[in-house]
């Protein structure tokens, strides 16, 4: 069949094309990814058995050793790999073209898998104890900035790569109109990760030649803003690499279609035009920046870019409503959320990578970007309470509700254990969830964050902080657990999953049209215009739940967000 003369297959059950240069590349992409998760998910366990006081696990160079190991394997080299799959799979199936070119993917893949694996062997030989940031002067191996940089411009090379399979694509008219919306966020994606990447090369370049010792050492207050430009941008190609999986996968488990494109366009353009600003978040108590660029850069503009979430978090979910109550699920406010999909592991993915990464995600980043706020949670463990629910509850769920489409449509073979699939996106839900909890409220009595013993010196925290730290153990161990059955479940579909080649593949489950008997034309999955009687009552009001979720969302955001306020008013009394 490879040798298909069109070089394209039509797949049997979502009737897309695929391009077989890119199918190879997306899975060789999607496998190293999963294989770097495997690494960081090891690493995520020997932390979290380390944070949590009293099993305290690690010695101490070892936990700075994998602390290092696991932030690059999880947030660069997981990520980064799997977005390039994402990326490849979206232009040629989508579009109905062949990738640009073979070459070129080629040498991305061999430079992204280079880098990734010596600056993996350089942290495990000890030559690279320098944590994600690797913030001046603290110094590594140069195999490890150059690692860093070969990974950097590999996934440039495949983000060229993708926006000439773009070109081709127009230029052979191989659609009609403007791009679908899941296109045209990965776009957006990969414009981010285009200026993202060079600020990448522009902080790493310099620092490896620093430590290879051919230049003087580079300012540290510069290397902290440029390295912020490459680490904070990155979490919104993540974002928009998510919610356009969340469009796909509400499309494919539920028949979703987005309530207003240009709506969901607009959103996805705030993310390019506003995002930068929001890297100066991570630098609100740096001694070394004046306030008035604190301020501006944390106040106004930076709030577009929220907004654009808010947008995405709301229409998302509305849009499933739609679809839902077109297929009938009309009951009360909630029932076309009751009646949806929950044992579709891709749909439970995704909407609880909706739900973690909206109320436990947006409403801890907005409150700790704060900056007056700030003061009062910066380097405590709420900051890797926030990020654990934004880029592993949301994007990482969200890849891996993916993966449960993406891996049998690809390699043509049934999943394996599907009653254990349907179990996982819960288990890593729910654990990453009780982790990032133990770590949020650890945090606010003042545990730090990378800190190898919090109590070194004698008793300061409480029985209450030490109980919030085994709820990060526990919540760790079993998103851990949770992470091995997803590798374990992929895997082994590779190797034996029944083969289907040819036929569709076996449902997940979606939901079925209700009263066909009686207004049988009603079309499946479209947000019917005319249609139904019975629906004209909600169809004046077809998003009513979203909206009372979404006031739920915003009581809560009050709530958090004054709590915190109080709590800054208490260790700073007010005069
Ligand atoms: C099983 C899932 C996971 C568990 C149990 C886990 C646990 C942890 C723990 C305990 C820490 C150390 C916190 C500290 O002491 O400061 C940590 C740090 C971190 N984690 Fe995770 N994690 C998981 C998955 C992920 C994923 C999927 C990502 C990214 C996509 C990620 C990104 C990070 C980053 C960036 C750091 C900070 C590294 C640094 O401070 O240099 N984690 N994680
Ligand atoms: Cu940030």
């Amino acid at each position: 069949m490879s040798n298909n003369p069109t070089g394209k297959r039509i797949c049997a059950t979502t009737g897309l094309p695929i391009c077989l240069d890119a199918q190879f590349f997306v899975k060789c992409n999607a496998v190293l990814g999963v294989v770097f998760l495997l690494i960081g998910g090891i690493g995520a366990l020997l932390l979290a058995l380390t944070r949590w006081q009293t099993v305290h696990l690690l010695p101490v160079d070892w936990f700075y050793r994998i602390l290092t190991l696991h932030g690059l394997n999880m947030l660069i080299f997981w990520i980064l790999f799997f977005e390039v799959a994402i990326l490849y799979f979206v232009s040629t199936s989508l579009l109905n073209v062949k990738l640009f070119s073979v070459k070129t993917a080629w040498v991305s893949l061999i430079m992204m898998l280079t880098g990734a694996v010596m600056v993996d062997v350089t942290i495990m030989v000890g030559k690279a104890d320098v944590m994600m940031t690797s913030y001046l002067p603290l110094l590594a191996h140069p195999a490890f900035y150059l690692g860093i940089i070969l990974m950097a411009v590999g996934t440039l090379i495949a983000v060229f790569n993708y926006f000439a399979t773009l070109y081709k694509a127009k230029k052979e008219k191989t659609y009609q109109g403007s791009v679908p919306l899941v296109v045209f966020g990965a776009t957006a994606a990969a414009i981010i990760a285009v200026v993202t990447l060079l600020h990448g090369a522009i902080v790493m370049i310099p620092t490896f030649l620093h430590s290879a010792g051919w230049i003087a050492q580079p300012d540290p207050i510069w290397y902290r803003m440029t390295w912020w430009g490459l680490g904070h941008m990155s979490q919104q190609v993540n974002v928009c690499a998510m919610v356009s999986v969340w469009y796909f996968l509400g499309a494919v488990t539920t028949g979703a279609k987005p309530l207003n494109e240009t709506v969901c366009r607009g959103a996805f353009l705030l993310y390019i035009f506003f995002i930068n600003l929001a890297s100066a978040h991570h630098l609100l108590v740096d001694p070394a920046v004046s306030s008035g660029w604190k301020i501006w850069n944390t106040s106004y503009a930076m709030y577009l870019a929220v907004l654009a979430s808010m947008i995405h978090g709301f229409t998302v979910p509305a849009s499933v409503e739609v679809a839902m109550r077109a297929k009938g699920y009309v009951k009360g406010l909630f029932g076309w959320l009751t009646s949806a999909p929950w044992r579709n592991p891709g749909f439970s993915a995704f909407f609880l990578s909706l739900v973690i990464f909206g109320f436990g995600g947006g409403i801890t980043g907005v409150t700790l970007g704060t900056q007056q706020i700030n003061i009062i949670a910066h380097n405590t463990l709420r900051i890797p309470g926030h990020f654990h629910v934004t880029v592993v509850g949301g994007t990482t769920l969200a890849f891996m509700g993916l993966c449960f489409y993406l891996v049998p449509l690809l390699f043509q073979r049934e999943f394996i254990f599907k009653p254990l699939a349907r179990l996982q996106p819960y288990l890593f839900g729910i654990g990453i969830t009780i982790m990032a909890m133990g770590m949020s409220f650890a945090g606010s009595m003042g545990v730090s964050r990378r800190s190898w013993d919090i109590e070194a010196t004698g008793s300061i925290y409480g029985s209450t902080a030490h109980l919030f730290l085994a709820a990060v153990g526990i919540g760790g161990v079993l998103a851990f657990l949770g992470l091995l059955l997803f590798i374990l479940l992929t895997v082994g579909t590779l190797f034996f999953g029944r083969r289907f080649a040819g036929k569709p593949m076996e449902s997940w489950g979606t939901p079925k049209q209700l009263g066909r008997e009686e207004h049988g034309h009603a079309p499946v999955g479209l947000p019917s215009g005319s249609g139904a009687p019975a629906m004209a009552l909600t169809e004046a009001h077809p998003t009513q739940g979203t909206l009372v979720l979404a006031l739920i969302f915003l009581l809560s955001f009050a709530v958090y967000y004054f709590a915190n306020w109080k709590a800054l008013a208490d260790v700073w009394p007010v005069r």
